[in-house]
């Protein structure tokens, strides 16, 4: 059976008039090494986003997931560590949900860790002079709860690896935000296809500390 990854971006969200995570996965090639690259690019609402993407899994099949999102103010490409069992959302959604303080999955674990090789993609994206470092929180929104979705989810697929990367804001949508970090479109684009490539050759992560102290 040919190989594939499955990568999922979100819909433009908080009033903003773009989502640099969707810009991205929509530039990136179909396939990366011979495998070839499965895009789907979901609402940023709890529930269907979710269900779209399990949906995708079952479709494609694939031997990897890895969804993308956008952290506004961070500076760097930041792979995620860890999903936990948690909604808080700040904001409401793109179909006017805002649970605060709920379960995602009510008999699921606390937290699942990302099983995608999360040191070894900040390595190679810092080899190419992309800012990037591990992320321990991927906050407590959408973002969060599809990886903690997917993780979830993919405890009963044998073999199949999943995980997250936020992004930072691109250029253009500084005009909100004057004093946020950014990255080029482009920046963002490579850095997810150098995230992809990580995971096809890369099973096992690399051990090295990308630890914080807070
Ligand atoms: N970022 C949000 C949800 C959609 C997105 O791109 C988050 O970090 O939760």
């Amino acid at each position: 059976m040919k190989r594939s990854l499955l990568i999922s971006a979100f819909e433009p969200f908080d009033d903003e008039p773009v989502n640099p995570s969707a810009l991205a996965v929509e530039r990136l090639p179909e396939s990366i090494d011979g495998v070839k690259i499965e895009k789907i690019i979901l609402p940023t609402a709890f529930g269907e986003s979710l269900t779209r993407l399990l949906e995708a899994v079952e479709r494609f099949r694939p031997e990897a997931v890895l969804c993308v999102g956008q952290a506004g103010g961070r500076a760097e490409i930041t792979p995620e560590r860890v999903a936990i069992n948690l909604i808080d959302a700040r904001i409401a959604d793109n179909q006017g949900n805002q649970p605060i303080d709920e379960a995602i999955e009510p008999a699921g674990e606390s937290a699942y860790f990302s099983t995608l090789p999360v040191k070894a993609m900040v390595a190679a994206l810092k080899e190419k002079d992309i800012p990037a470092s591990l992320s321990n929180t991927a906050g407590t929104f959408v973002c969060n709860y599809i990886m903690y979705g997917l993780l979830h989810h993919l405890q009963s697929l044998e073999g199949v690896r999943g995980g997250f990367v936020h992004v930072p804001f691109i250029p253009e949508q500084l005009e909100r935000h004057p004093n946020a970090p950014s990255l080029a479109l482009e920046t963002i684009t490579l850095a997810l296809e150098i995230c992809l490539r990580t995971i096809v050759h890369q099973r096992v992560d690399t051990k090295q500390s990308e630890g914080a102290e807070s």
